[in-house]
């Protein structure tokens, strides 16, 4: 499958949620009358997109049709999608892993963390790369199993600790070895934390400096893994892992499974920080690098545009 079908079956349920009125406008010539307009504002929050981000979404894209000077329902749907690829290109630059990079997935319980984490490890295998997976969930046995299942199912290596090592150990211990065998990317998966717990935020903050200290100089990213069925308090939980530990990305989870996927937008208008993975499915090959422009294409797609 191509990388823009998967973002159209990924993004399936939160592109209906939008494209059901939108098909009706463009049967209407009142393309901007206010009832219009709220209904489609409505849609935008009920897709996530929270109500500040969908009101200056539904300015900006009356403005840009007033501008255009054409008050036609292909110019609002043109001009939505506009404004909601804008918002999804903030923070956004293209990212090429660098050789050697560490990835450390942190989040919530059951966020999607130990999946993204095999994931990734197939995908950059594929690319070429020497993988090795890290379990520095160690509060759970089964969670090295889930993750040893992964290694197996990705045919990546796979370090565990030995029993009752810290997570940091794990992470130290993963980054030496590693490291002299020639690995090249460290895809490490962390246990699932509430961001309001105070001694497991600075469990990720050991985590991370023990990392800079096994392996002075090396490219680490800090990637959140959020549930996209979260919805808002999405947002909250991204700033509160930021705060304990400065992220440098974000990976949004089960879009397949949600219509509230337009939570990306919000995120991406919000947070200053850019998304780097997206999950949609539970398969090893349903993870696709995130791009603005194939997501807003998927939420609006070319015929409700090119009209
Ligand atoms: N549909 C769908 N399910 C997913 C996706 N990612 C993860 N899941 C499912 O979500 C559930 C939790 O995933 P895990 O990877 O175990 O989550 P976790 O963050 O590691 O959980 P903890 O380690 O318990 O905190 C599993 O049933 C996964 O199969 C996705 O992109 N789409
Ligand atoms: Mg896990």
């Amino acid at each position: 499958m191509g990388l823009f079908d998967k973002f159209k079956n990924g993004l399936r349920k939160t592109a209906q949620q939008l494209t059901a009125p939108l098909e009706s406008f463009l049967k209407r010539p009142e393309a901007l009358s206010s009832a219009t307009l709220q209904e489609l504002e409505e849609r935008l929050v009920a897709a996530d997109m929270g109500a500040a981000t969908a009101q200056a979404i539904i300015k900006e894209t009356v403005e840009a049709v007033k501008k255009e000077g054409r008050a036609d329902p292909g110019s609002l749907t043109r001009q939505l999608r506009g404004a909601i690829s804008r918002r999804l290109s903030k923070a956004y630059s293209p990212w090429n892993p660098p050789t050697p990079v560490v990835i450390l997935l942190a989040g919530v319980n059951g966020a999607g963390k130990t999946t993204t984490a095999g994931k990734l490890a197939a995908c950059f295998s594929k690319d070429g790369r020497k993988v090795l997976l890290a379990a520095a969930d160690t509060f759970r046995a089964a969670a090295e199993e889930q993750l040893t299942e992964w290694a197996s199912r990705a045919k990546v290596e796979f370090v565990r600790g030995s029993h009752g090592a810290a997570p940091s150990t794990v992470v130290f211990d993963a980054l030496k070895s590693g490291l002299s065998h020639g690995v090249d990317c460290f895809v490490v998966d962390t246990a699932g934390r509430l961001h309001n717990r105070q001694n497991l935020m600075e469990e990720l903050q050991k985590i991370s400096r023990v990392a800079e200290k096994a392996a002075p100089g090396i490219a680490l990213e800090k990637w959140l893994v959020l549930d996209a069925n979260t919805g808002q308090n999405g947002l909250n939980q991204a700033r509160e892992f930021n705060k304990g530990t400065p992220l440098t990305g974000l990976v949004l989870t089960k879009l397949d499974g949600t219509a509230k996927g337009g939570i990306a937008v919000a995120l991406c208008e919000e947070l200053g920080l850019p998304v780097r993975f997206l999950g949609m499915g539970e398969g090893l090959e349903d993870l696709v690098p995130y791009d603005p422009q194939l997501f807003s294409e998927a939420l609006i797609p070319d015929p409700l545009v090119n009209v």
